[in-house]
Formats: structure tokens, C-alpha cells, sequence
């Protein structure tokens, strides 16, 4: 009998060792031109207002457009909460996560490479022993590159057709294993190689990639990418959405939303509420666990209770039966 394929499944094999994979189809070409159109509406809402779509310190030049608090939108909204994107947050991070930000940046014709970096290095100090911090990708137009731009003269037929070079996300095979700034190759530049996909795919991306933005050498493709970024729970998120996001919007959300908007009113309490328990109790659950394997007269008792609207194990109770 011929196995099922499970296209997440692979996805998330590939992941586990690249760092990275591509889930096609997440959304219809309707579906994701109706973001683009959004996008476009969006980015130019906040040009009205004044705000910056270019920042100097990220892009080369104007050709790169940045939209940033996208979480405003409801667009936006369900697409941060995506079923296929959370699976996905959830397989790198585990059950607990937080939302640290959601931008975008479309790569117009002319436009150049950001600096090279790894998202989790813009968050958190070296080492980088374990994966912190993820990017889900929305792709709204086709992404497509070549480092083999040089090669084109000598290619034949179709692959000489093949346009090159639309800023795809480039990106350092192996680079996931860097575990400090001095582990970056000093031909780094040279390794680089594209993320390709179709319009309403994501590609998630570890926080320990190293990658930068492409340069856009069409004359007339915009590349349009959403980045959704995720992480632990204990880093600090890049936005304050207490401060940025609308009472309107803040009171339309759903408990979950709020808890990995970070929303509530506690902030880094997790691991202290996992693991500090009483004294008396810490002792008795070390005698329970090595009681329960001779399978003696107590029991442990675990419950859950609901803090700051999360599930948490109560702290191990024990019944003298
Ligand atoms: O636009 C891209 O391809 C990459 C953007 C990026 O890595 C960033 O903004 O941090």
C-alpha cells in the first residue's frame, strides 16, 4: 500500500532540518489578491498620515516599501491566526508563543538587499542554541531569484526565457547552525540562494536563518511579502500592540488573540507560575514522583486552572489515600 502524503507533515520534516519550507496553496489567487489590494490600501493610508513607508536603516533605497502595524486591519488579523500558519508556529515553538510583529515589504523594481541577518539576532543576544523566534512568509506575487544571474547567457531554451530575479528573501543554507556572529562565513554573501514560491504560499522561516532581501532587477514585477513573526514568550516583542493597537481593535479580540498579543495584564509570568510551587509541595512531589514508581499509597494530583485566560498545571497535590 502506497502511504498518504501529508503535504504539512513533509513541510514540517523539512523544516526540522533546513530550517525552513514552503506551503503552496494556503490561500486562492482571489483570496490573495484581495490582501494585495488591502496592502496597497493600507500602505497608502499611512503615507497620507505622514508615516514612513522607507526607513533608511532597513532598505538601500525608496524602491522597498515597508508597511508596518498591519494588525490594525482585519485583514491582517486573520491571517495572523491562520490555522495553516499557527500549525506551523506551534510545531516550531511549541504550545506557547506570542506575536512580536507584522509587516510587510514589497520589493518594487530597482530595489536592493537589506542587510544580511537572522530574525532571532535582532531579539535576542548570542548563543543561539535553540530556535526562539519564527517568520511565516505570506507571498501575494509570485517569488522568484537566481544567483546564477551570470549564468544566463550560457543557458538554453526555457531556462533562458525564465526571468530572473524578482527580490525573492535569499537566504544561507546551513546558516540555521550559526550559533554566534563570529560563526557567520566571511563568503556569506556568496551563499546566498532564494526562497522561491507562488502567490498564496507561506514560507516559514526559523529565527536562526541567516537571510536578507533580494534586489529586484525586473523592470516591472513588484514583490509583495508579509512577515508574520512569532516567538517565544519570554522576548520582549518588537511592537508594543498595548500602545499601538486601537482600544477598538483591542476589544474586538478573542481571549487567545489577546494572550499572544500579550494583551494581558501580567507580561512574563509563564515559567514562574509553571514552576515555583510551595516548599512543602516541591518536596512532596519529588517524594510522589519516586512513590508513584513503586506504585505506594500516594497519588499525585494534577489539575489545570485558567490564568490570565492560559491553561497551566496546578502545582502537584498529593492524597494520602
Ligand atoms: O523582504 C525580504 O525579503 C526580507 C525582509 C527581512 O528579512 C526583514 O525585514 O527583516
Amino acid at each position: 500500500m502506497i502511504a498518504a502524503i501529508d503535504p504539512l507533515e513533509d513541510a514540517k520534516d523539512h523544516m526540522s532540518r533546513e530550517g525552513w519550507c514552503v506551503v503552496p496553496d494556503v490561500l486562492t489567487q482571489e483570496q490573495t489578491k484581495k490582501v494585495l489590494d488591502e496592502l496597497w490600501s493600507v500602505a497608502a493610508g499611512a503615507n497620507k498620515r505622514g508615516e514612513d513607508t522607507f526607513l533608511p536603516f532597513l532598505d538601500p533605497n525608496e524602491s522597498n516599501v515597508r508597511v508596518f502595524y498591519l494588525l490594525e486591519h482585519a485583514v491582517f488579523r486573520e491571517l495572523i491566526q491562520h490555522p495553516t500558519a499557527i500549525q506551523m508556529v506551534k510545531s516550531v515553538l511549541g504550545e506557547n508563543f506570542i506575536i512580536s510583529n507584522f509587516t510587510a515589504n514589497i520589493a518594487r523594481p530597482g530595489s536592493k538587499s537589506m542587510g544580511l541577518h537572522s530574525d532571532q539576532s535582532l531579539v535576542s543576544p548570542d548563543p543561539w542554541t535553540r530556535i526562539e523566534a519564527m517568520n511565516i512568509i505570506w507571498c501575494l506575487t509570485d517569488v522568484y531569484g537566481s544567483t546564477l544571474t551570470h549564468l544566463r547567457p550560457l543557458l538554453t531554451g526555457s531556462a533562458r526565457g525564465r526571468k530572473f530575479e524578482n527580490g525573492a528573501t535569499l537566504y544561507i543554507p546551513g546558516s540555521n547552525k550559526w550559533e554566534r556572529r563570529q560563526d557567520i562565513a566571511k563568503n556569506a554573501k556568496e551563499m546566498l540562494k532564494p526562497f522561491e514560491a507562488k502567490a498564496g504560499s507561506i514560507v516559514v522561516m526559523d529565527g536562526t536563518v541567516w537571510h536578507t532581501s533580494g534586489a529586484n532587477t525586473t523592470k516591472d514585477q513588484d514583490r509583495a511579502l508579509l512577515f508574520g513573526y512569532y516567538t517565544a514568550p519570554h522576548l520582549r516583542q518588537q511592537v508594543n500592540w498595548t500602545r499601538k493597537l486601537s482600544k477598538d481593535v483591542q476589544d474586538s479580540l478573542s481571549p487567545e488573540m489577546e494572550e499572544w498579543l500579550g494583551l494581558g495584564v501580567t507580561a512574563n509570568l509563564g515559567e514562574a507560575i509553571m514552576h515555583l510551587k510551595y516548599l512543602d509541595d516541591q518536596c512532596c512531589f519529588r517524594q510522589v514522583v519516586a512513590l508513584q514508581v513503586s506504585c505506594h499509597g500516594i497519588q499525585k494530583v494534577e489539575g489545570y486552572t485558567r490564568f490570565q485566560g492560559r491553561s497551566i498545571p496546578t502545582a502537584p497535590r498529593c492524597v494520602v489515600k
